[in-house]
């Protein structure tokens, strides 16, 4: 009876790093201004705009290149501690390479990063969320085993320039999203569909390439910069649909194929990818005539460098699914990533649904997801890096899905903090409405809405926005909390 009465005053420690989250091609725009290069989405929907939903693109997106001071008055508004956004790897290599630096790019970054520090935010910077330089694309792009070379030289562009001021460097953001959706489906650009080897060849040359930023970070910076170097995977909650072996096992082999072909070589103690999917991919390889596994293997080398590499474990969590081993199975091209896993799985009916076909509202998920990351990987440092909902740009201001979405969160973190869970912060996504990829503006998931039609690209604060605040300021959630009035302040 007296549940509820404990549930409210469960409170977040003072040190509980309250945040949001962005993408650099999500909201900057200026695609091309002070020298800017050209990168693999600029290039995409340039040349094939039909595959973006309202053929829209990010040539301006919420145009934070000359709204960033708009940006940290938002964060101000909202009471954030952290702010995490990402570093767009053309903007300061134009050619990707690191032999020219475009001096206006790091000065752009200098002063998002230094706006910032002087309202006492700590900036959370990823190295690489999706924007690759289109050159390197021409080269393969992480299919090409060199990738890690020019990973690192950039990573140290970005070390040597922001470091000083940023101590919490995300390497990759989503190694799935890139390396399936990119490479082995046409999800993401570069679009390749490549679906026997794509998603495999990039997994390899993608934990490579974290492993020898981290390294970099470790040995020459952390000693006199002192900040932490982590990457970001996503990591929905995959569940058996029913207690059964063969359902508990198809659950398996989702995780291991879905987010433990990215974790598993960096966060467990054996290295190398998940042994059960590793099987299944060599078996089905070799059924389909191949002479080898389409999934490449580490040396002995490479499985040291990569091991233990990472400071912590960054999680994008939004959703979960049940899986079986036989029923709910979408039709896959063979070969495939999809094929190689050949589980079904569904989201309930009672799961509320949100604007992206691909969300509903799980319950308890981020605590099922990093309560088993915890237990698999020794429990190490966690920061959830994206969680949020997506509305539809008519929902407009009074946004009570987004609102229950992020309160269901609050309590999942909770969840995570009573068990033991060595979570450190959590970044709502997103701070305000951006570029949704192959959904352009059709999907929204910002606390601030973005008029797309207006040149100025007013930002003003939904429902959401508030109750984010709210539960900020107290360390708590207050279902009794309605906003007053629709107008914001700096408290
Ligand atoms: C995050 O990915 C991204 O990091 C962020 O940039 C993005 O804006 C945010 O989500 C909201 O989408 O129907 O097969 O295309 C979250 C994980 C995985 C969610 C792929 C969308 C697309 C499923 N994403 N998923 S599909």
């Amino acid at each position: 009876c007296n549940a509820s009465i404990v549930r409210h005053q469960r409170r977040f420690p003072d040190d509980f790093l309250f945040g949001t989250a962005t993408a650099s091609y999500q909201i900057e725009g200026a695609w091309n201004e002070d020298g800017k290069g050209e990168n693999i989405w600029d290039y995409m929907v340039h040349n094939t705009p039909e595959v973006i939903r309202d053929l829209s693109n990010g040539d301006i997106a919420a145009d934070s290149y000359h709204n960033y001071k708009r940006d940290v008055e938002m964060m101000r508004e909202l009471g954030l501690d952290a702010y995490r956004f990402s570093i767009s790897w053309a903007r300061i290599l134009p050619t990707g390479m690191a032999n020219e630096v475009n001096p206006a790019g790091i000065a752009f970054y200098n002063n998002y990063i230094n706006e910032m520090l002087k309202y006492n935010i700590t900036p959370m910077a990823t190295l690489y969320h999706w924007d690759l330089p289109q050159k390197l694309q021409d080269l393969g792009g992480f299919a090409n085993p060199l990738f890690s070379d020019w990973f690192e030289d950039y990573a140290r562009v970005v070390f040597e320039n922001f470091g000083d001021r940023v101590k919490l460097f995300i390497t990759f953001n989503e190694p799935r999203e890139i390396c399936y959706q990119g490479y082995g489906g046409d999800l993401k650009a570069p679009i390749l569909n490549s679906t026997a080897m794509g998603t495999y060849l990039c997994a390899k040359h993608l934990v490579i390439a974290h492993a020898k930023a981290y390294h970099l970070y470790n040995k020459e910076f952390k000693p006199t910069q002192g900040g932490q170097c982590g990457i970001t995977i996503s990591v929905n909650w995959f569940g058996p649909a029913t207690d059964s072996a063969e359902d508990q096992f198809a659950a398996e082999i989702k995780r291991q194929g879905e987010w433990g072909i990215y974790a598993h070589p960096i966060f467990s103690s054996e290295g190398g990818f998940p042994k059960e999917f590793s099987e299944r991919v060599a078996e089905k390889s070799a059924q389909q005539g191949y002479r080898r596994s389409r999934l490449p293997e580490f040396t002995e080398e490479e499985k040291e460098l990569v091991r233990g590499a990472s400071d912590f474990f960054g999680v994008n969590h939004y959703t979960a699914r049940l899986i079986s081993a036989t029923l709910y199975k979408e039709a896959a091209p063979v070969p495939s990533q999809v094929d190689d896993m050949d589980v079904g799985q569904y989201a309930p009916d009672d799961w509320a649904t949100s604007a992206s076909a691909w969300l509903a509202l799980a319950p308890n998920s981020i605590f099922n997801a990093l309560n088993h990351l915890k237990e698999k990987y020794n429990n190490p440092i966690f920061y959830v890096t994206e969680n949020g909902w997506s509305t539809y740009y008519e929902t407009g201001l009074e946004d009570d899905g987004r609102v229950t979405y992020y309160r269901a969160s609050m309590e999942s973190l909770l969840n995570c903090l009573d068990d033991g869970i060595n979570l450190k912060g959590y970044m709502a996504w997103s701070l305000m409405d951006n570029f949704e990829w192959m959904q352009g503006y059709v999907e929204r998931f910002g606390l601030y809405q973005v008029d797309f039609s207006d040149p100025a690209r007013t930002r003003t604060p939904r429902k959401s926005a508030f109750v984010y605040k709210h539960i900020i300021k107290h360390r708590a959630v207050d279902y009794e909390y309605e906003p007053e009035t629709m107008v914001m302040t700096i408290d």
